[in-house]
């Protein structure tokens, strides 16, 4: 895996990921150190945490089919267009997604293969894959992170139905008897609506299954592990809005005290699964994201965690357990501020945060925007940013972070033009 970064950006150049070289161009921003992360594989682990966590909800989805090992590199057409996102989604920018020249990206998330996936004939099904977003730096934000993608197929007709209530009546009966509470929302409203083909009820119905189905999840993962034995789950439904869902949800679960994001999910649009050649179908879809998953279950800290290859972490872990991750160290926080005028075009942050990342790698903890003003007579604007140098694995010298420190000042000045102050 490498990129020549030798030459100007306005020279032809070449991209080589997973042993394929690929043209770069006016897009391409995709780095050397998120190249790295394409054949490593972590959920494929089976010591490791999201192995282990993808293995858990593999086996409690018994008859799903679960599919992994997709390639990451995705046309836009089917990460967004596929979908229906609009034009002009700030997903598709690239100062929130990585590309590796205008007709290929990195996926932003595994609904990037609904399309082919219900294309195949899976009526029951589970994509476990890692996904890639430019976006913020600190303890739960990482460029590279894995989803995992459920769906369920119902024939749109008697049969269907009578699946569906089957289903739902076996689902109820199970949580019934459960410790859970769950705060739900209607399945369908005026801002939530279900779609102008679809029969009213049968959406009714393939909602109820679909929260059904993962507040049995919730159960199986987070049931008598939210605390005292005597403290009940606790389970969020929120009304939400995906292009490619209506009605749509997200779940939060609350742990230690706080509501945390889970999932998305929501009834599978029609034109998704007539663009699959599977028309006459009702399907429900959910993403899940397993980071956010694991590092609640195995009580991990940092996100960076999941990358170390530390024996110290990793042999924390074993096959099918979920055991409780005892830090081996906190190192002491080196902070170092960087300050700029903004070139005339502009900056965007994720720009700032990718190349730290880029530089520092995983001794990058945090940064943070923590000061920009605009010079009143000149019109010119500063930025400072606090950028957090620590390892997870090692003492890190006050030398050794001004280094760091000055390879992200000239690569400002040389990729950006920006003028440090
Ligand atoms: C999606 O990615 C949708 N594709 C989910 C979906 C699938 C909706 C099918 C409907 C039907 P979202 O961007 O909210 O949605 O991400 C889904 C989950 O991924 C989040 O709930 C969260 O658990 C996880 N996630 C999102 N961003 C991050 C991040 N930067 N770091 C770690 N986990 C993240
Ligand atoms: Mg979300």
């Amino acid at each position: 895996v490498r990129r020549c970064l030798s030459t100007p950006a306005s020279h032809p150049e070449t991209v080589q990921l997973l042993g394929k070289e690929y043209p770069s161009d006016s897009h391409t921003n995709i780095t050397p150190t998120v190249a790295e992360k394409l054949n490593r594989n972590l959920y494929l682990q089976s010591a490791h945490p999201l192995g282990i966590l993808r293995s858990l909800i593999e086996s409690h989805f018994t008859d799903f089919a679960a599919l992994s090992g997709l390639s990451p590199l995705v046309t836009p057409g089917k990460n967004f267009d596929d979908l229906g996102f609009p034009l002009d989604h700030p997903g598709r920018a690239l100062s929130d997604s990585y590309y590796i020249n205008r007709d290929l990206m990195l996926r932003t998330h595994t609904s990037a293969h609904e399309v082919e996936v219900y294309a195949r004939g899976e009526r029951r099904w589970l994509l476990s894959a890692d996904v890639y977003r430019r976006d913020e730096i600190d303890a739960s934000h990482y460029p590279v992170f894995h989803q995992m993608e459920g769906a369920r197929v119902f024939p749109a007709s008697a049969a269907g139905v009578e699946e569906l209530e089957d289903s739902n009546a076996r689902l109820s009966e199970h949580l019934s008897k459960a410790h859970i509470v769950i705060e739900d929302v209607p399945h369908i409203t005026p801002s939530n609506p279900a779609q102008p083909t679809h029969d009213p009820r049968t959406s009714s119905l393939v909602a109820q299954n679909l929260k059904l189905s993962l507040n049995s999840l919730m159960l199986a993962l987070f049931g008598g592990r939210a605390g005292a034995s005597e403290d009940p789950l606790r389970v969020r439904w929120i009304e939400a809005y995906f292009p490619f869902t209506s009605p749509s949800y997200e779940v939060e679960v609350f742990f230690h005290g706080k509501w945390l994001e889970i999932l998305g999910c929501g009834v599978v649009q029609q034109q998704t699964l007539d663009r699959a050649n599977v028309p006459n179908n009702v399907s429900w879809a959910f993403g899940l994201g397993l980071e956010r998953i694991a590092m609640i279950l195995f009580s991990i800290p940092d996100i960076r965690l999941f990358w170390s290859q530390d024996p110290r972490f990793l042999s924390q872990f074993a096959e099918g357990q979920i055991t409780t991750f005892k830090p081996y160290s906190k190192h002491p926080p080196c902070y170092k501020d960087v300050s700029f005028w903004v070139p005339d075009g502009g900056l965007h942050d994720n720009d700032v945060f990718d190349l730290v990342r880029d530089i520092v790698g995983d001794v990058a903890e945090d940064v943070k925007l923590i000061d920009s003003f605009t010079h009143p007579k000149t019109n010119r604007t500063s930025r400072c940013y606090r950028i957090n140098y620590r390892s997870m694995d090692r003492s890190l010298s006050n030398e050794e972070a001004n280094v760091y420190q000055a390879g992200v000042l000239s690569r400002l000045q040389e990729k950006f033009g920006v003028e440090i102050r």
